[in-house]
């Protein structure tokens, strides 16, 4: 556990640099609902097909007056795709770079979200109509301290009500409103979707729109399951409120990581009406939808900010009042208006407020074009020895994007969480 203090020294310097946010405690003792929506990427948001609007309940939150709309909001997950980004939520660490984190370190010690609002009164769960030990959920969800999770054994799965995965999205929210007035409140509670998952398969009955039409069957019919998630968070909306819940939460949707891999760029390409989707291009398709959306707030805006998911955990502290100072964790409050200025992407990638960074090429990020390399720098570099890579806008930025990979790393593989004693401090008021 000695390279602890030097962890902690960074975080200290580069990390903890916000403050408190103007929205600090403005959530203080709600519930809170977070939604985890399967494969939502942000390109679907405001957007059309075959003439129709994909995502209507979605873009109407983008302009409700309770309602915060992320548009830059990247997904940072790797191998361990839904896990990958429920890790970054929970624990604002990175995932690995290597396999899924749920699984390689599922019985580490952790300092999760659950664990610390616990201190402050809080229960929390998740409702995840799936087999328990899919990724290692329940062995992970302990070490986590989740106090509950709501896994498949308490759904009423038939044929009828299932399509690709399991039960579609639209009887899991009905019938998960009765786990959810049974809870001790103030409850944390997050709630996985399954429909829009890869293939994305739905049955004639529960398409409200047509498919795409191109050569990729993936992109055609993940429209029409985008809907349906859609529709199925729009009823979700109003069973909070027939439930006499919505009042006294707040309720989170964020996009957990894309559902259309590079193998669909073709088609695309043709349905986001470009040449090419270019490496610059990739990146801005990581962009997953984040709405915080908090009943009576009436301040609501889109925020076009660079967030991410690693923001999470920072962020609902800081709307639920809580200060976890002596914490360890590499994102900001999404609110702060002084803020680290990145988001660092599991391979090393990152996007910054001015730039994109990837494959090693830096490139503007509000006209897509790469930055021309600094070769004066180059060569004073070259001289003294220190050269290793090209030097470009990008490369300050690069360096702590890999400092902060490997501090993150250093903390999972070395199991660091077991040598520090956060005491009751760490959620002083
Ligand atoms: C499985 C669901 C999907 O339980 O969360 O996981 P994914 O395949 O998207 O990682």
């Amino acid at each position: 556990g000695n390279e602890i203090p030097e962890i902690q020294e960074y975080i200290n310097e580069h990390v903890k640099v916000t403050g408190k946010s103007n929205m600090f405690g403005a959530a203080e003792g709600k519930n809170v609902i977070f939604i985890n929506a399967e494969s939502l990427q942000q390109f679907v948001i405001n957007n059309e097909v075959n003439g129709e609007e994909v995502t209507p309940f979605l873009n109407s939150l983008t302009e409700d007056e309770d309602t915060y709309y992320f548009e830059n909001f990247y997904e940072q997950t790797g191998q361990g795709n839904t896990s990958d980004s429920e890790f970054l939520v929970e624990n604002s660490l990175y995932p690995l770079s290597r396999g899924a984190v749920f699984f390689t370190h599922g019985g580490n010690e952790y300092h999760a979200l659950p664990e610390i609002i616990k201190e402050e009164g809080y229960t929390s769960s998740v409702l995840h109509a799936n087999n328990k030990s899919f990724w290692n959920r329940d062995g992970m969800y302990d070490s986590l301290e989740i106090d509950h999770f709501y896994d498949e054994v308490a759904y009423e799965i038939t044929n009828e009500n299932s399509v690709g995965w399991g039960l579609k999205d639209k009887p899991f929210f009905e019938q998960s409103i009765k786990y959810l007035q049974s809870m001790e409140q103030p409850f944390y509670t997050k709630f996985i979707t399954l429909t829009n998952h890869f293939p994305f398969e739905l049955d004639e009955e529960d398409k409200s729109i047509d498919p795409y039409d191109s050569n990729s069957n993936t992109l055609n019919n993940y429209f029409p399951t985008v809907r349906y998630m859609d529709e199925a968070l729009e009823d979700f909306f109003e069973q909070l409120k027939d439930a006499g819940i919505y009042e006294d939460s707040i309720i989170i949707i964020m996009g957990d990581h894309i559902g259309i891999s590079a193998n669909h760029n073709r088609a695309m390409s043709m349905y986001l009406d470009q040449d090419e989707i270019t490496p610059y291009d990739q990146v801005q398709l990581l962009r997953v939808p984040m709405f915080i959306h908090i009943p009576g707030d009436g301040n609501g805006k889109v925020m076009s900010e660079v967030t991410g998911q690693i923001d999470m955990k920072p962020t609902i502290l800081s709307l639920l009042g809580i200060e976890a100072e002596d914490d360890l964790y590499f994102g900001n409050d999404v609110f702060s208006d002084k803020r680290k200025g990145y988001i660092a992407l599991r391979n090393g990638d990152f996007i910054s407020d001015d730039y994109v960074s990837t494959y090693g090429i830096c490139y503007d990020r509000e006209t897509g074009e790469p930055v021309e390399e600094d070769s004066e720098e180059l060569d004073t570099n070259a001289e003294e020895g220190t050269q290793t890579g090209p030097v470009n806008a990008c490369s300050p930025i690069t360096e702590k994007v890999e400092t902060e990979l490997s501090y993150s790393d250093n903390l999972i593989y070395g199991d660091l969480f077991r040598f520090i004693d956060f005491g009751d401090k760490e959620t002083v008021k």
